[in-house]
């Protein structure tokens, strides 16, 4: 089935079509996306339960980029995902690859091009040639979350009692990707939800919803904050050099709940690139298709109706280069929602209404 929603390659029994690529094989290499988000990080987490416990196959789930928010390293750090950086991994001692939340050629995962992954799981837009080359690739478009096509899996293998860490690692994947089933959450994602439920650690779910943060942090969120323009429904924040890429999501998120506010992007620079993230509160805008043409040419991107992201650049340590790219962004932003006549006043220097 090569529908509109996706590609899975032929409809049921997705893990017996899995089983014969994983079976009796020495170890997968399960890789997520730079600077992996909660979604991400759970899907691969999914991924390695389900194929020990199916098969008694092991695997080591690897990312690039940084652990960046709170939220993500408290994750890890309380339900006991072991995940390394791929710096430290030799890829050519895994007899499969498989990669999750990302595909093949989007440019945001660290998977060489020389490598072919045998497995492809995601939900993302567009689907790339090369995925639809790997023997598995199991992409549905109209899910909100990976970690909704893993619980799927999870339903499917009859697993009775699935860990309750990876239940809860799945539940807080889509929770955070479809910001609480209100973000393109679909049926799918809300049945994965209830699947999921009575298996989830509430009090370690808590733990990491509400993680404490450090000054770093603080600091970022000052910066956004004080960087942010404003006009109309518009807000642009320009946070300059940044020391995580991954707060940038973060801040854009927040920003978005500023009243009257419909589309924000937040950039900033981190080793050598500029990175951004885009929100808008209209349902259908696609921001995932504004993005990639934000990006000719000068880098990667992409995403969703409401949430996309993209790294574009080199060499921006330079501050002309970095301002040229930046301004380029902004403008190119400025154009595809139509409002090429923004200024922007300072947002914190804006009067407030009594
Ligand atoms: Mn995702």
């Amino acid at each position: 089935m090569n529908g509109k929603n996706g590609s899975n390659g032929g409809g049921e029994g997705l893990l017996e079509r899995l089983a014969p690529i994983v079976k009796r094989k020495r170890k997968v290499l399960i890789i997520t996306h730079d600077n992996p988000d909660p979604d991400g990080l759970a899907s691969a987490y999914a991924l390695k339960y389900l194929l020990y416990a199916k098969w008694r196959v092991g695997s080591l789930i690897a990312y690039g980029g940084l652990i960046g928010r709170a939220e993500n390293a408290a994750l890890i750090k309380h339900l006991k995902i072991e995940a390394r950086h791929i710096s430290g991994v030799n890829v050519r001692d895994f007899s499969v690859v498989a990669l999750v939340d990302t595909q093949p050629g989007t440019g945001n995962n660290p998977l060489s091009r020389a490598v072919e992954p045998e497995i492809v799981i995601d939900h993302h837009v567009p689907i790339y040639s090369r995925t639809l080359r790997a023997k598995f690739h199991d992409i549905r478009t109209d899910y909100g979350s990976t970690s909704s096509i893993l619980t799927e899996y999870l339903m499917e293998s009859g697993i009775e009692n699935p860990d309750r860490k990876v239940a809860t690692a799945l539940f807080y994947g889509i929770k955070s990707d479809t910001s609480d089933l209100g973000r393109e959450a679909g049926p799918k994602d809300m049945a994965a939800h209830l699947f999921l439920h009575p298996h989830v650690l509430f009090r370690v779910l808590s733990k990491i919803s509400h993680p404490r943060v450090s000054v770093d942090y603080v600091r970022a969120f000052a910066k956004a904050l004080n960087n942010a323009l404003i006009e109309d429904d518009v807000i642009v924040s320009d946070m300059g050099f940044i020391d995580n890429p991954a707060s940038l999501g973060e801040m854009a998120d927040f920003l978005l709940r500023v009243e009257g506010v419909r589309w924000v992007l937040c950039l900033g620079g981190f080793r050598g690139s500029i990175y951004f993230s885009l929100r808008t509160t209209r349902r259908h805008a696609n921001v995932g298709l504004a993005v990639r043409k934000m990006v000719q040419d000068i880098g990667y991107g992409g995403g969703h109706d409401t949430t996309a992201g993209g790294k574009a650049g080199n060499d921006t340590e330079e501050i002309e280069r970095y301002k040229m790219i930046a301004d380029l962004l902004i403008t190119r932003f400025l154009r595809e929602i139509k409002k090429r006549d923004f200024k922007g006043e300072r947002l914190l220097g804006r009067e407030t209404s009594a």
